[in-house]
């Protein structure tokens, strides 16, 4: 992104490691002026990263061993602080720039100091862009320096130093202290959230074993006075996380404790743990440097070669799989298993669309090897456990088996019934894909509603009978029997197909590319939303990635007065319509579902394009999304509608 400006780069002494070793490559004004291409985006997620560069800089002391603790706090203006107990920023007079280190630091772009590639620096994705960033789009920022018994502070605004580097005073401490208020002129968002930091310092806490984190919100007290504040600390690193987000997503571990390797090879740090559960799915999660490495890579690479290779020989050592009449495909090996890769590598190359995937070639053999090491003295000592683990493996072949199969009768039956779609589709009279828009409306009685509301030119209406599938739940040759999601599939005109082995869903023939699912505007409704949700993201994911799944929004109210009405989407459209009209004589509908507007008033609220509202759904988060759908799986009401809220962006259809 940034061009290294200074070609001559020194070689660092790593003993006289100080003040000269900070080199100076671009001014902070490009930040500036292009700060989402520092920090990815100037909205929450932006505003949150500026809190994960500044305590990148505290992990690299704790990774250099320097660190055990370190404090964040968000103040009551939004502003936050964080103290580690590391070196503390160096302080001594730069030669070449004449300047204290601690200003260099703080002002200079990439002037992060540790261009020593003994310490894990990250120098691709988005983090590591360095502390002088945060500097740069703050409003206001103090760094408080402990180091060599004395204390030294600078301040700065929007980059810029607005003291010189004073000694304040004598400590027997040692580390930084950060405080900064970020810039309201570049940050649309200034609200921190709490429960985003927290997540973030919890992971942090079992990327970084025996580190202490700790998260303190000035802004919510309790009775007693005392601030929201929680602590994070793993004993047991990543053998917890693998533990925790098993137990969290409700999945059961049949290999326990699970296998847990550390290495280290020409430099790369290895660090895995994994485990299988009883469900259907892998999971693997992946860091380099601790930062999430979403598209995986080669470290992944390395540590699935090495499961499949070390399970499938020791099936074969046993004969069992030919006992079995199976034939194994690598991604039986995969069901059920959890597992967090962590590699701290000194210099990352990222690749891929999001800069999220590792593409150090090198990083495969090393995982590899020692996964590989590990893993075989695991079955050799666990022989029961190790039972377990080929027995899920028979079953996952035999599933997979079972599946292709009622797959293939599915596809076949629908190709040989007359227009080969379903009885219950009212199809749209329109052939072309990019004006066609199809409604999956819950229930019967609501369907019929629909198509008398329909513009039958463009829209197709596919009722669902009551709640669909869980397919989170269910085996899938299963789902391949349900008559719902058979209907879906042929009515969708999409298949899916093999291809190396793998299943990917052929769109080709998509028959609409405007997808809406329309359900009741209760707790009920959101339900099924997020069972069929489930199933097109588990299942027909390529749809949802094109952005052609839509949820419809019927209004909640409709608010009437004589001639003048007034439809309403939440409590507070409703509380101003009655002010309007005046609240005498006002009548107000509440909407308790779809079924009771008549099919003029649902074509006006929620399927005529010159009205309504559709929301988009995205994958916004990939990587998260499994363990999102347990959670929305569960019993919790909430979270789950919170969810379909938050990330069902509202998208204004121009079709
Ligand atoms: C440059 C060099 C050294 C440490 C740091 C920067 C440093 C930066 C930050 C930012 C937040 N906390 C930090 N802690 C350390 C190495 C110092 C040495 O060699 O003594």
């Amino acid at each position: 992104m940034e061009e290294n400006k200074n070609s001559n780069e020194e070689t660092v002494d790593k003993k006289n490691y100080g003040a000269d070793n900070i080199q100076a490559l671009e001014g902070l004004e490009a930040v500036r002026v292009r700060p989402a291409m520092y920090i990815g985006s100037t909205d929450g997620k932006g505003l949150h990263h500026l809190v994960y560069e500044v305590l990148d800089n505290s992990i690299d002391e704790h990774l250099a061993g320097y660190c055990t603790t370190i404090d964040v706090t968000i103040h009551t203006d939004n502003s936050i602080t964080v103290v580690d107990d590391g070196r503390g920023i160096p302080v001594g007079m730069h030669q070449k720039l004449q300047k204290s280190a601690l200003e260099v630091v703080m002002t200079v772009l990439h002037a992060g100091g540790k261009f020593d590639k003994d310490t894990y620096k990250v120098s691709g994705g988005l983090h590591g862009v360095g502390v002088s960033c945060v500097n740069a789009l703050s409003n206001h920022l103090m760094a408080t320096v402990h180091r060599e018994g004395k204390i030294y502070t600078q301040t700065y605004a929007k980059g810029k130093p607005t003291t010189e580097v004073k000694q304040i005073g004598d400590t027997d401490k040692r580390g930084t202290t950060v405080t900064f208020r970020p810039d309201d002129t570049i940050f649309s968002e200034l609200v921190y959230d709490f429960t985003i930091l927290a997540k973030r310092l919890r992971e942090l806490s079992y990327l970084n074993k025996g580190l202490r984190l700790k998260l303190t919100d000035e802004r919510e007290t309790d009775e007693k006075g005392v601030f929201l504040h929680e602590d994070y600390f793993s004993e047991g690193g990543l053998m917890e996380f693998v533990e925790q987000i098993d137990a969290q997503a409700g999945r059961e571990a049949f290999t326990q404790p699970p296998v847990y390797v550390v290495g280290e090879e020409d430099g790369v740090a290895v660090e895995v743990a994994f485990q299988y559960n009883r469900s259907y799915r892998e999971n693997i999660r992946s860091y380099v440097n601790n930062i999430n490495t979403i598209e995986g890579g080669t470290h992944v690479n390395g540590f699935r070669r090495a499961v499949s290779h070390v399970l499938k020989k020791y099936g074969e050592a046993e004969n069992i799989f030919t006992k079995q009449k199976v034939n194994i495909s690598s991604e039986d090996f995969r069901e059920g298993l959890t597992a967090i890769v962590s590699v701290k590598v000194p210099e990352p190359q990222f690749k891929g669309q999001t800069k999220g995937e590792l593409g150090n070639s090198e990083v495969t053999s090393i995982v590899s090897a020692c996964v590989r090491r590990v893993l075989e003295a695991y079955l050799e000592e666990n022989p029961g456990m190790a039972k377990a683990i080929i027995n899920k493996v028979i079953l996952a072949a035999k599933a997979r088996n079972a599946a292709r199969k009622a797959r293939e009768m599915v596809q076949r039956k629908s190709v040989l019934t007359g227009t080969g779609l379903p009885g219950k589709l009212a199809d749209c009279s329109s052939k072309d894909p990019l004006l066609s828009e199809i409604f999956l409306v819950e229930g019967d009685s609501a369907g019929g509603t629909a198509k008398q509301g329909r513009n039958r030119e463009f829209q197709a209406i596919l009722p669902l009978r009551g709640k669909i599938l869980n397919v989170e739940k269910a085996l899938e040759y299963r789902i391949y029997e349900n008559e719902e999601i058979k209907n879906i599939f042929t009515a969708l005109g999409v298949r899916i197909e093999e291809k190396d082995g793998n299943r990917v869903l052929n769109i080709d023939n998509l028959r609409y590319h405007k997808i809406v699912i329309m359900c009741d505007a209760d707790v009920d409704g959101s339900h099924i939303v997020t069972l069929i949700l489930t199933f097109f993201f588990r299942y027909m994911q390529p749809l949802v990635a094109n952005g052609y799944i839509y949820i419809a929004a019927p209004p909640l109210y409709q608010v009437k007065k004589g001639k003048k009405s007034k439809y309403c989407w939440d409590d507070k459209e409703r509380d101003i319509a009655v002010k309007d009209f005046g609240t005498d004589g006002v009548g107000i509908q509440r909407y308790k579902g779809l079924g009771e507007m008549n099919a003029e008033q649902l074509w006006e609220t929620t399927m005529d394009p010159e009205h309504r509202t559709l929301r988009r759904v995205t994958i916004e988060d990939l990587e998260g999304s499994d363990a999102v759908f347990s959670m929305l799986m569960g019993d919790e009401v909430p979270p789950r509608r919170k969810f379909i809220e938050d990330n069902a962006h509202y998208a204004n259809v121009d079709a």
